[in-house]
């Protein structure tokens, strides 16, 4: 079970996400908890302002740190721990170890959405946070972060997925990429489905299926081959079919 509390100037951003398919039935079943709290809610002035420009002038807004410390109160005293999670591109790069280390989490996820240039600096100094980047880009905001990162974390929860197999079997195996998957007609526009999927041959297959995650690998992502939990013989053939591909080059 994952439970996260977001904090945003944007709930319709998130709404309609969790509300379909496979987050709206991990929901359902319980194996997900989502509270999206609208950041205005925390400001308390008159005009409940969330924003304002920077000290030192150069354009553009920022969030204001009330709001965001206000929430935290909050969502402390309802939940006791929590740990915090700022999306920004200056942070460590999200991947799927830490995807699992948040299905794995039993405290609160708490996500703090930023918008706008940025957040001012008392947020990250004042509160025990993790930035987390999910890639080497600038976006408008941290929603989307936010729910890219529940969604792989809460796929990797036994139950959410249909098969239950299905992540299982994958995190075995991660570091490779899949093999070519196909479904039916047999033949569609004169493309067949490779004949061994349909002998019923467990075994052929599952020696075809790794071998296709083998090449497909070495064309894609031959860096993950150096990490990636090969056999001997694995590691000589994929090494002769690199010499291959450099003579078809
Ligand atoms: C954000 C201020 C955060 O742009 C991102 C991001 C890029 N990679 N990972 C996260 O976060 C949104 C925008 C503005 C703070």
């Amino acid at each position: 079970m994952i439970h996260c509390d977001i904090l945003t100037l944007f709930p319709g951003m998130l709404e309609p996400i969790f509300g379909q398919s496979i987050l709206k039935r991990a929901i359902d079943k319980g194996l997900l908890n989502v509270c999206i709290r609208d950041l205005r809610d925390f400001a308390y002035d008159k005009h409940r302002v969330t924003d304002d420009v920077p000290y030192g002038g150069g354009g553009g807004m920022l969030l204001k740190p009330e709001p965001i410390f206000a929430a935290l109160d909050l969502i402390r005293e309802e939940r006791g721990e929590i740990r915090v999670i700022l999306p920004s591109p200056q942070g460590k790069h999200f991947d799927q170890t830490l995807a699992e280390d948040f299905s794995n989490e039993k405290l609160p996820l708490v996500f703090i959405c930023g918008h706008y240039e940025g957040i001012d600096a008392r947020v990250n100094d004042g509160i025990s946070l993790e930035e987390v980047s999910v890639g080497d880009y600038i976006l408008t905001g941290g929603e989307i972060p936010a729910a890219l990162m529940i969604d792989a974390a809460v796929r990797l929860v036994p139950g959410v997925l249909g098969g239950a197999l299905s992540a299982q079997e994958e995190s075995f195996s991660t570091s490779l990429l899949e093999h070519p998957h196909y479904t039916r007609p047999f033949e569609y526009r004169g493309m067949k489905v490779p004949e061994i999927l349909t002998s019923g041959h467990h075994s052929k297959i599952q020696g075809w299926r790794r071998e296709k995650s083998l090449i497909n690998t070495l064309e894609k992502r031959p860096d993950l081959l150096e990490e990636a939990p090969l056999t001997k013989a694995e590691r000589l053939w994929v090494a002769g079919l690199d010499l291959e591909q450099e003579g078809l080059r």
